[in-house]
């Protein structure tokens, strides 16, 4: 069987197509935060998933909104006992994100589809193309919602986990008119996925450095989140000797500062503070109250698992300086994920078909492939990002690089397609 190659017989991804998708989804955010904002369940974010489930309808994809609000289009294949090739990612973002987080990945799925529509390419499997829903997380901690609920994940803990108004994510899904207490229905059965591939813009420097076009990534990193709850004692800012305070401002912001250095001290480890309040915000009394989110990331689990101890020693060490009490509480752990290797090399050489020699690369950030992957192979394909910038205004992914992208994913999902059963078929 002669292999089918993109760029020849009218089979080419369509690039007005997808900058016409990257203009309108950037009109679809909120006008109060900077940047182009689409936040998890936000009326732009319901507004935005409802501009690309008409695309999908628009494709030809037999396209519904699962319980939790991720969106599905369906193109059959000629064989309906096979497993379906799923493509996707995500079109909510961070407040204050970017343009090219998760969208590009989207629009490429999307793409794809049409362009063997157009083409009249009929696969064998079903090709799947999915937004899912709020990946990037939101204020009661819980990240990858789309897709965990697929992978079956998305329980009543993670429900019921609330943020500082005491909202539940349920609350905040149904507040989107979607539907929590049906969780279970967006589950999808192990076995009905062939391979998993997303697109996505690398978010880091690597690929720009390297001058290189392609990126297929090895293993997406680990994280652990953490809130820190520092308890001092009240008193008078003007009276109390500095020796004798117990000031939860300070021991918090030696908490702060011991993220950075025990990060940083590491190789590919990183960690970040999100937010430090207190519970009295005024100069003229020690604050009794003091509270630090954060997370550390690393691609290895014994590395990570390192960095919390090392962290709950810092935390005690800080607490002895300051005569304060802390209380830290890690959040879930999602571990590191390797990617799987067969699929990779396959798409690695659908890279060289089209052209574009594949850098090896592991993921600082987290994508839905983390989830997907518990259901069939998956691999991801990175396109560069300028100046290695993202989740901010200036991410910046040139359109011949998103081009390039596409290209390559719809090559993947053609030789995917294309494997004999059982030859090394990733799954
Ligand atoms: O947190 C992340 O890495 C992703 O952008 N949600
Ligand atoms: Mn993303
Ligand atoms: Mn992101």
């Amino acid at each position: 069987m002669t292999r089918t190659v993109v760029g020849r017989g009218g089979l080419d991804p369509e690039a007005s197509w997808l900058a016409a998708g990257l203009d309108h989804l950037a009109g679809i955010v909120d006008p109060d935060l900077p940047g182009w904002s689409r936040v998890g369940f936000s009326e732009q974010d319901v507004a935005g998933r409802a501009w690309v489930a008409a695309q999908m309808r628009e494709a030809g994809l037999e396209t519904h909104v699962d319980a939790v609000g991720t969106v599905i289009g369906v193109l059959p294949g000629s064989s309906p006992s096979a497993p379906a090739i799923v493509v996707g990612s995500h079109s909510d973002t961070v407040p204050g994100g970017g343009r090219f987080d998760g969208v590009v990945g989207v629009l490429g799925a999307i793409e794809v589809a049409r362009a063997l529509r157009r083409s009249g390419t009929r696969l064998t499997h079903e090709l799947r193309v999915v937004d899912f829903a709020n990946e990037e997380g939101n204020p009661q901690g819980v990240k990858l919602v789309g897709s965990r609920a697929i992978a079956g994940g998305l329980g009543p803990d993670l429900l019921g986990a609330t943020d500082d108004t005491g909202t539940t994510l349920a609350d905040l899904i149904a507040g989107a008119g979607h539907d929590p207490a049906a969780v279970a229905s967006c589950r999808w059965r192990p076995g009905e996925v062939a391979a998993y591939l997303e697109l996505h813009v690398e978010q880091g420097p690597v690929l720009e450095q390297q001058g290189a076009s392609i990126g297929v990534v090895t293993r997406v990193c680990g994280i652990s989140t953490f809130v820190l709850d520092v308890h001092g004692r009240r008193d008078h800012a003007g009276t109390m000797p500095m020796d004798r305070r117990s000031d939860a401002m300070c021991c918090a912001a030696d908490a702060v500062l011991a993220v950075q250095r025990i990060a940083a001290a590491g190789a590919d480890t990183v960690g970040t503070v999100g937010a430090l309040t207190t519970t009295s915000p005024l100069t003229n009394t020690i604050s009794e109250q003091a509270r630090l989110t954060g997370e550390f990331r690393s691609p290895r689990l014994d590395v990570l698992r390192e960095l919390q101890r090392q962290y709950a020693e810092a935390v005690a060490q800080a607490d002895a300086r300051h005569r304060t009490t802390s209380d830290l509480t890690w959040g879930h752990t999602d571990p590191p994920t390797v990617l799987d290797a067969a699929l990779s090399d396959v798409v690695a050489g659908s890279a060289a078909a089209v052209g574009h020699d594949a850098v090896r690369l592991y993921s600082g950030a987290t994508h839905d492939s983390v989830e997907m992957a518990r259901l069939g192979p998956a691999a991801m394909v990175f396109v560069p990002s300028r100046d290695g910038r993202s989740h901010c205004p200036q991410e910046w992914t040139d359109l011949d690089d998103v081009e390039h992208g596409v290209r390559v994913l719809l090559q993947a999902v053609l030789d995917v397609d294309a494997l004999p059963a059982g030859a090394g078929r990733p799954g």
